[in-house]
């Protein structure tokens, strides 16, 4: 047993309607950056992602293959997990719906709810979006350019009526009111919960929480044919992956209630209504907080099957890498805020940032070490002014760097560091170690030393972000495993004058705009 803080963070399940997609990379890569980090910052880390693979949207599309529906869940999820292989995700479980310990927590969740007065039955007239797996009041409905009545997504709605039971929302109008206002941050970024108020103040209709006209779901408890409703079932997967309902269990214990559930905005209603109150019904703790980023789009358009232009993650790593494509994702846009993907914006960043930013740092850095200094960590001599500014300010930076990590601002952590790198490449400009090679070699040394610590702060600081490109300076720093940490920042790991150096190899190739 350990006695290390705990970190909870979960990505939303995925239907596997479809394959997966930039979108769902990017919402498993925050998470997969977060928990990297968190793990360097001396926390036991529990990252959850998964597949949400029950509901009437994953039947209709495995009909339409012509397969059961478990044989086509088994198809599409594993492709989740090769994406999650690929993008060098660290989760730790990777949950599907149809595992039957999830079958066990939905339905303990369901019967602690039921037996404490909160799901009665009766029957459900109403439209449902099966794109959507949601219900929608005839208020909500918009008209589309066809004529047609649509839900607010643009999803199309049919009247559904049937036999059903439902959830008590009604009762929780107040509870999560309240909740929103003491929880501070509950609701991340700030300016989503305004729709999310709005949504509650505007009243809430107790929701239809089991569909009696398709089978392929979690039976509901004592209810014959009535299977439970899909967002029912997938949120309690958050709860599943810790070993509930055995409330023994030492992860439920260490890891519940969840520190963060990373969404998109499309599905916050799900997260910060339907969620809390579920859980207010089980008398179970709540999570602490949930993020809603916001949505990509392609050269502008929105990213869909039918327009064709859905951006296949596996090929934009294969043609460039891994890293470039976790880098560009988490540092081009505002989390939380849209983005648009374009190929120039893609190659312009990565070439600066990391071609010209941290790489040319680092090939300049240890280019010169190899060929100047024997190939060995060189002996500095008195440090200056301005070698200390360098190493203090790198030195200091994690605090920053967590304080952004903290709330979800990834784009400000990485601005941060890079800042750092901007720092590293003035430092080295204005010491000019090229020339000081033939007035003064022992300054170069020394100059070098400093870049050579500068170089090895950044690349422990980039590992969350860029876990081999880090690993492959770290590698030629000859850094060892242990001395990765973030406890390694600062005086704790400075690099040890004579340590013998490995050739160095360029870690950031240059891209080309134009393909190949
Ligand atoms: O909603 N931009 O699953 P889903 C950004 N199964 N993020 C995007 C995106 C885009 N263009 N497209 C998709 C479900 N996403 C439910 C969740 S959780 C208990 C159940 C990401 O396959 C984003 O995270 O439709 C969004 O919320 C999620 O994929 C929707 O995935």
């Amino acid at each position: 047993m350990t006695d290390r803080p705990s970190y909870y963070v979960t990505t939303p399940i995925y239907y596997v309607n479809d394959v997966p997609h930039i979108g769902h990379a990017y919402t498993t890569l925050a998470c997969d950056f977060l928990a990297r980090f968190k793990r360097l910052d001396g926390f036991d880390v529990m990252f959850l992602t998964g597949t949400d693979e029950h509901g009437q949207k994953v039947e209709k599309s495995a009909d339409a293959k012509g397969v059961d529906p478990l044989s086509f869940c088994d198809g599409v999820s594993s492709r989740f997990k090769d994406l999650a292989e690929a993008l060098h995700f660290s989760n730790d479980q990777f949950i599907r719906t149809t595992e039957p310990r999830h079958a066990v927590s939905v339905q303990d969740i369901w019967r602690r709810a039921r037996d404490n007065g909160f799901i009665y039955e009766g029957k459900y007239a109403g439209w449902y979006a099966v794109r959507d797996e949601a219900y929608y009041a005839e208020s909500e409905l918009l008209t589309a350019d066809t004529g047609e009545q649509v839900a607010p997504s643009g999803a199309p709605v049919e009247w559904v009526e049937e036999p059903s039971y439902f959830f008590k929302l009604s009762a929780f109008e107040d509870k999560l009111i309240a909740l929103y206002e003491d929880q501070e941050d509950f609701v991340l970024p700030k300016s989503r919960l305004n729709e999310v108020l709005s949504f509650v103040r505007g009243g809430l209709d107790d929701l239809s929480v089991s569909r009696t006209s398709f089978n392929w779901g979690i039976p509901v408890p004592d209810a014959d044919g009535h299977v439970v409703y899909v967002w029912f079932d997938a949120l309690s997967n958050y709860l599943t992956a810790t070993g509930y309902p055995d409330d023994s269990s030492a992860d439920f214990q260490k890891f519940w209630p969840a520190d963060v559930h990373i969404v998109g905005k499309d599905i916050l209603r799900f997260h910060a209504v339907y969620w809390p109150a579920f859980l207010m019904a089980a008398e179970l703790d709540l999570p602490k907080r949930v993020f809603a980023h916001g949505w990509w789009t392609n050269e502008g358009q929105k990213i869909s099957k039918s327009l064709g232009n859905v951006i296949d993650p596996f090929d934009l790593i294969e043609e460039f890498s891994v890293d470039a494509v976790r880098f560009f994702l988490m540092r081009e846009v505002p989390f939380g805020n849209d983005g648009d993907f374009s190929r120039s914006a893609f190659v312009n960043r990565v070439n600066a940032d990391l071609a010209n930013g941290l790489g040319n740092m680092t090939q300049r850095t240890l280019s010169m070490i190899a060929k100047n200094c024997d190939a060995m960590v060189p002996t500095a001599g008195e440090l200056t002014a301005q070698d200390n500014a360098l190493l203090d300010t790198i030195g200091v930076v994690l605090a920053d760097v967590r304080m952004h990590m903290d709330r979800q601002a990834f784009h400000h952590a990485l601005d941060v560091i890079w800042k750092q790198v901007a720092a590293g490449d003035v430092y080295i400009s204005n010491q000019a170690p090229w020339t000081l090679k033939k007035t003064d070699p022992d300054r170069m040394a020394t100059v070098l030393y400093v870049m050579a610590e500068a170089v090895r702060q950044l690349a422990i600081l980039a590992q969350p972000i860029m876990p081999s490109s880090a690993a492959l300076i770290l590698d030629q720093l000859a850094v060892s495993a242990d001395d990765r940490g973030f406890d390694k920042l600062g005086e704790a790991g400075r690099l040890q004058a004579g340590t013998k150096l490995p050739s160095p190899k360029g870690v950031f190739p240059r891209m080309n705009l134009d393909k190949e």
